[in-house]
Parts: structure tokens; C-alpha cells; sequence
């Protein structure tokens, strides 16, 4: 499993971290299936994934705030991170368009929830970056009540992608959520951005520090993805995982 790092393959898969290599949350196990071929999904799984994020993508609510949450219809995947973690970016190469990242950038849209109807198949769910040294106290308690209400109430959400930048790691202002998602239970899985940015034994240095961290988390997914949006690194196979989760049936 290990060697999956050295092949770079745009997966890594979590090391043994646990008396009996089985720290994966019986959700997450669920989800991905047993024996899990999320590391190397093979020809059919990139192709369901190419096919769904081939389908139209269109914004359909905005929430600032909780009451302005819209019901759960379809299995829901978030996507959270700092600012100028490369969230659109990222977006926009998994979706293949600019209108998705776009959409979320107008004015006004920055700081809500923002949900995008993948194919009437999957929610994509463009969670507002956080982490900006200027924001008031009262504005990032607005942001957490925010965020605590929607994942605290949300059985279709499948999963949240914590974006993390490659050339930074994680840091302190990650901590509170990755700290949120254990608390209610929302499986997250962090996704490296930028890995063109790095020379290969620098990031293998950066996943060993991120699996140790994740490990410390029981809504930690074990495999954390590298991508880069800007060379289409890694892509195929998130949305190949992404795009299982659609399919799975929720969890119990
Ligand atoms: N080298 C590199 N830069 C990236 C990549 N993705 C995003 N960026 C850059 O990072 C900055 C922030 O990207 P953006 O997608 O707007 O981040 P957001 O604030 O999280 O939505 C921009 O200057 C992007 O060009 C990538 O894959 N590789
Ligand atoms: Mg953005």
C-alpha cells in the first residue's frame, strides 16, 4: 500500500496507524466499499467519474445563513478550506468549467454556502474559505454557527474534502474544523492542492505529516489525495472517488 506514494498516482493511502490497521470509520468503509480501490481505481471507476463531472453543473442555492439551508436531495460532498487554498481552482478542473468557481466568486457569495446540482446525481457543496487574517471575531462565530448548523444536520453529505496547500501543510486555522468534523461525525478526507509546486521527497515528507495528524482524527478518511488543478494532477481519481460516493447508499 505504501509503495502507492512512490508511484505517485495522485492517491496515497494511509499507512497502518492503529492496533490492527483498521482505524477507518465503519461509515467511510461502508462508502468506498471493502478493499477499497480508491488509491488506483482502475478504467471504469475513472470513466463514471469522467462521466459525472462531464454532466451539467448548476448553482442552485446560496445559505449565509442556517434557516437559508436548503433541504438535502441528493448525496452531498463539501469541499472546505483557507482562502487561497485553491478550492475554485480545483473546482473548476474537477467540473471542467469556469462557471461553477465563478459562480461562487460574485460578490456577495463569497461568504455563504454555495450549491451546485451535479447531473441531478451529487451536491457540490463550496463551503466558504476561512482563515483570512482580517476577518472580525464576529464574523468567524457567524462562520462557525454557520458551519456547525449545516454539518450537524446533514445526513446526505457523503463527505467533506478538506483542502489543504501542499507547500504550506496543515495549519493552526484548520485545526478548529478538522476538531468540528470529528465532533458531528462528518467523514473528511484532506486533498493536497498545488503538488506541481513540489519536488517529490518534499511532499512525500508533507503526506507522512499529514497522515500522522490524520490519524488523530476518528472522521479522518485514511486516503488523502494530491492534486495539482493547474496540471490536472490527480483529478481523475478524485472524481473517480467522488463519484463511488454518489452511487453509495448512505450511511447508517
Ligand atoms: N501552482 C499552482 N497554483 C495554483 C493551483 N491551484 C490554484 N493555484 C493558485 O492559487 C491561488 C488561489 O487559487 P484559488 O483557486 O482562487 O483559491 P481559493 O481562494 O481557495 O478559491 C491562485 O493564484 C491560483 O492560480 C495549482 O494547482 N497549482
Ligand atoms: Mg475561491
Amino acid at each position: 500500500m505504501a509503495d502507492h506514494a512512490a508511484r505517485g498516482r495522485g492517491v496515497i493511502e494511509a499507512p497502518p496507524t492503529g492496533p490492527g490497521n483498521d482505524d477507518e470509520l465503519p461509515d467511510a468503509a461502508a462508502l468506498v466499499g471493502a478493499g477499497s480501490s480508491e488509491a488506483n481505481p482502475g478504467a471504469a471507476a475513472v470513466e463514471a467519474g469522467r462521466l459525472l463531472f462531464a454532466q451539467e453543473c448548476t448553482f442552485t442555492a446560496g445559505a449565509a445563513t442556517s434557516d437559508a439551508i436548503p433541504p438535502d436531495t441528493l448525496p452531498e460532498i463539501a469541499f472546505a478550506g483557507r482562502s487561497n487554498v485553491g478550492k475554485s481552482s480545483l473546482l473548476n478542473a474537477l467540473t471542467g468549467r469556469n462557471s461553477l468557481a465563478r459562480t461562487s466568486h460574485t460578490p456577495g457569495r463569497t461568504r455563504q454556502l454555495n450549491f451546485f446540482d451535479l447531473g441531478h446525481r451529487l451536491m457540490l457543496v463550496d463551503l466558504p474559505g476561512y482563515g483570512y487574517a482580517e476577518a472580525s471575531k464576529t464574523e468567524i462565530a457567524r462562520w462557525n454557527a454557520l458551519f456547525k448548523d449545516y454539518l450537524r444536520g446533514r445526513p446526505s453529505l457523503r463527505r467533506t474534502c478538506l483542502l489543504i496547500d501542499s507547500r504550506h501543510g496543515i495549519k493552526e486555522t484548520d485545526r478548529p474544523l478538522m476538531k468540528l468534523f470529528d465532533e458531528t461525525a462528518v467523514s473528511f478526507q484532506i486533498v493536497l492542492t498545488k503538488t506541481d509546486k513540489m519536488a517529490a521527497s518534499t511532499l512525500q515528507a508533507l503526506l507522512a505529516d499529514t497522515k500522522a495528524e490524520l490519524a488523530r482524527h476518528v472522521a479522518g478518511h485514511p486516503v488523502v489525495h494530491t492534486t495539482s488543478a493547474h496540471e490536472g494532477l490527480g483529478i481523475p481519481t478524485l472524481r473517480a472517488a467522488l463519484a463511488a460516493l454518489a452511487e453509495a447508499p448512505p450511511p447508517r
